[in-house]
């Protein structure tokens, strides 16, 4: 059966209903993602350009390779990478970018735009999930430096960030460096704000996941019955997107029944955020040394170096 349908059959077929939130990443999915990160209450890209802006030089200068793989995993469109790509090449003597990501056509885009603004530089996309792709790059035997940007690492409820972190180790040689985009803890309305934007493009991107299941699945999800919920718990550190079903009702899926009560929520995403202190211990626990934070002027956001 398609990993897709399995998974929705899987997530709504749970007491607790829930989606993953890779799903939301279609054609459609990708283009609402990049008018989400143009959006004033989406404080996170502004944040990750400002310290790559700033602080590119820095990071490459902890760096001490001089043949490297610049390896993405989600890379989306690349236009916050293209900033430090621009700085790297000026520094390697010979740099490969590898972009993966689970929908071609934002490999497309990547590709074409990283060509325009760095035009020497040899870009080979992978295209497909990260997590079945990865074996790809076995073959290739250069030291890497691994990204995972946007704070794409708090999409992972709960231990998986964890397990995550150690897949990643274990695409790394010693001495390899691993940069993650990290949204850090902060004032919590600012948070939640971001996931509840004025103009209710959040609320697209979410209801998006059912009209995908329509499109792709065959399912008959009443678009107008469900509601977006967007909420931060605190204390865990986890901003929660729901779609609240607005009455009793039942959704039929590729021949199966889903049985809604109303109010009854489906959680489509987690996107949680982090203290330095638990990036240095979730770390620790997965193998890695810290090498160094990277913040913008506000402490929103981090880069966050680790070698192996
Ligand atoms: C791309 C996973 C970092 O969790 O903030 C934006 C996705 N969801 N608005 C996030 C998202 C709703 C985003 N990440």
């Amino acid at each position: 059966m398609d990993r897709f349908l399995q998974d929705v059959l899987t997530g709504l077929g749970s007491e607790f209903k829930t989606l993953p939130s890779k799903y939301f990443y279609d054609e459609k999915g990708s283009k609402i993602f990049q008018r989400i990160m143009a959006l004033d209450e989406y404080y996170l890209p502004g944040c990750e350009v400002e310290i790559l802006n700033e602080s590119s030089d820095l990071i490459l200068a902890e760096i001490p390779f001089d043949t490297i793989d610049i390896v993405e995993l989600g890379s989306g469109d690349g236009s916050k990478t293209m900033i430090f790509l621009k700085q790297a090449i000026r520094k390697f003597n010979s740099l490969t970018y590898i972009p993966m990501d689970i929908s071609p056509g934002i490999l497309e885009v990547n590709k074409d735009l990283i060509h325009s603004q760095v035009p020497k530089l040899e870009i080979i996309p992978i295209a497909g999930d990260y997590l079945l792709t990865s074996s790809q790059l076995e073959k290739r035997d250069k030291p890497r430096l691994l990204l995972f940007m946007g704070s794409n690492i708090g999409n992972f409820p709960g231990d998986k960030a964890k397990g995550f972190m150690g897949f990643v180790n274990g695409m790394m040689k010693r001495g390899d460096y691993f940069m993650m985009g990290v949204d850090l803890r902060k004032n919590p309305h600012v948070i939640r704000a971001a996931y509840n934007d004025k103009d209710g493009v959040t609320r697209l991107f979410n209801l998006n996941l059912l009209e995908r299941i329509n499109r792709e699945l065959g399912g008959d999800f009443d678009l107008s019955e469900f509601e977006h919920f967007g909420t931060y718990n605190p204390v865990t550190g986890e901003a929660m997107s729901y779609l609240v079903s607005q009455k009793k009702q039942i959704v039929q899926i590729a021949g199966r029944l889903f049985q809604f009560d109303r109010y009854e929520a489906i959680l489509t995403e987690v996107s949680r955020k982090f203290s330095i202190k638990e990036l240095n211990s979730i770390g620790k626990e997965t193998g890695f040394a810290t090498v160094r934070h990277f913040l913008d002027s506000k402490g929103y956001f981090s880069l966050s170096l680790f070698r192996k």
